[in-house]
């Protein structure tokens, strides 16, 4: 608190000091003819340089953030789609660059060659036609082209043929983790409701539609290489984002509606491991990992596991306090891998009636809670008895 005076003293001593020489320079009008407020030519030279020096370190940064941080971007996509995506976004980055190199060149050379000069005068005129015309098309043909073929890449990704073989899965968001439903047998999924949400039927799954009866639930996600997987994503709470950057698939998903993307994955976990790129992207971390190791030991701290790659589901919506870590390992198998794996799952109606069986003590065998009821019974007793003393004892 002291020192949050003595700031508030110095500050209004500042203010004072700095009226003061206002009043002094307001004495001194028409005494002398001090004119350091309009610039000279030598500030104006000094100014133009500042600038390129400016553009210099915009540009030198640039690089130097490319070299420095531009292996951390994505790599090889992991999805058929994804060569059109990463397309689409070299492209958005050369024009971006093109354009600001040169724009932000002319910028700084025009405003170096037209410095301040005492016998040069600023032009006006109200407006050029022609100047309007080429400013105004370029950048319109230019974007045009952008968004047209934007649009395209966004047709072919999200379009799915009705007659099309696709796999179906249901991701299910809410704060803060992802749940995947397959649709079993019959590849449909049952209908969901958030008000059925009970017990083991954690995404509310309508039991009583027969499409329901197979469908699989499970917390880890694994799909085929090479075939086309039909998500349909669902939130129980607030708005969220199924985000997986390696298959280059982003869509919301919103309380009370269906969203959703689907796409080829073509990679298995095990063959995007074995990526020269993901070799040395893996082996790098690990040197830091055992480098921190080495330190966390020496404090006394446990080392740190060595990393493997996973691909990952990530949430891209800030969605609460745990958003972070709100994530699903997703395994690409081959195709005879995930059937085997599928095949292992329990349905949901299994899962269902193995929870309510669990939930009825079995006959012939006493529950474990039962001796406990049995001594809570006893001192029950005992108390009753005891008061039963004390009352005839007052009565007498
Ligand atoms: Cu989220």
């Amino acid at each position: 608190m002291t020192s949050l005076l003595v700031i508030i003293v110095l500050v209004l001593l500042a203010v004072a000091l700095w009226q003061l020489t206002k009043i002094f320079d307001l004495t001194q009008v028409g005494v002398s003819s001090d004119d350091s407020q309009v610039a000279s030519d030598n500030d104006n030279n000094v100014q133009g340089y500042i600038m390129f020096g400016f553009l210099a370190f915009i540009y030198i940064f640039t690089i130097y953030g490319l070299l420095k941080w531009g292996n951390l971007a994505l790599h090889t996509p992991a999805s058929e789609h994804g060569l059109l995506v990463d397309n689409l976004m070299n492209i958005t980055w050369v024009l971006i660059f093109t354009v600001q190199v040169i724009t932000q060149g002319l910028l700084y050379w025009f405003s170096f060659k037209n410095r301040g000069h005492k016998d040069r005068k600023a032009l006006f005129f109200a407006d050029s036609n022609k100047l309007e015309a080429i400013w105004s098309i370029i950048p319109s043909v230019v974007l045009a082209c952008l968004i047209l073929y934007g649009l395209y890449a966004w047709n072919n990704i999200m379009f799915v043929d009705k007659d099309e073989d696709v796999i179906e899965i249901e991701l299910y968001a809410q704060q803060f983790k992802w749940t995947a439903r397959y649709a079993g047998a019959d590849n449909t999924l049952g209908k969901a409701n958030v008000r059925l949400i009970e017990g083991v039927n954690t995404l509310g799954v309508d039991m009583s539609d027969k499409n329901s009866q197979d469908d699989i639930v499970v917390s880890e996600l694994h799909i085929p290489k090479g075939k086309k997987v039909h998500f349909k994503m669902r939130s129980q709470d607030v708005l969220h984002s199924a985000y997986f950057p390696h298959f280059r698939a982003q869509m919301n998903c919103v309380p009370g509606m269906v969203t959703e993307f689907a796409f080829v994955p073509t990679y298995t976990t095990a063959e995007y491991r074995e990526l020269p790129f993901m070799v040395e992207k893996v082996a790098h971390i690990n040197k830091l990992r055992a480098e921190k190791s080495v330190e966390l030991v020496q404090k006394g701290g446990t080392a740190l596991d060595p990393y493997t790659f996973d691909y990952l589901l990530l949430c891209n919506k800030i969605c609460g306090a745990s958003h972070y870590n709100m994530q699903m390992k997703v395994v690409v198998d081959t195709p005879e891998d995930y059937k085997k794996w599928l095949s292992e799952k329990t349905t949901l109606a299994q899962d269902i009636k193995a929870a309510a069986a669990a939930e009825k003590p079995a006959e012939g065998t006493a529950p474990a809670t039962d001796s406990a009821a049995k001594v809570i019974d006893t001192v029950k007793a005992v108390v009753d008895t005891v008061k039963a003393a004390v009352a005839k004892v007052a009565m007498k």
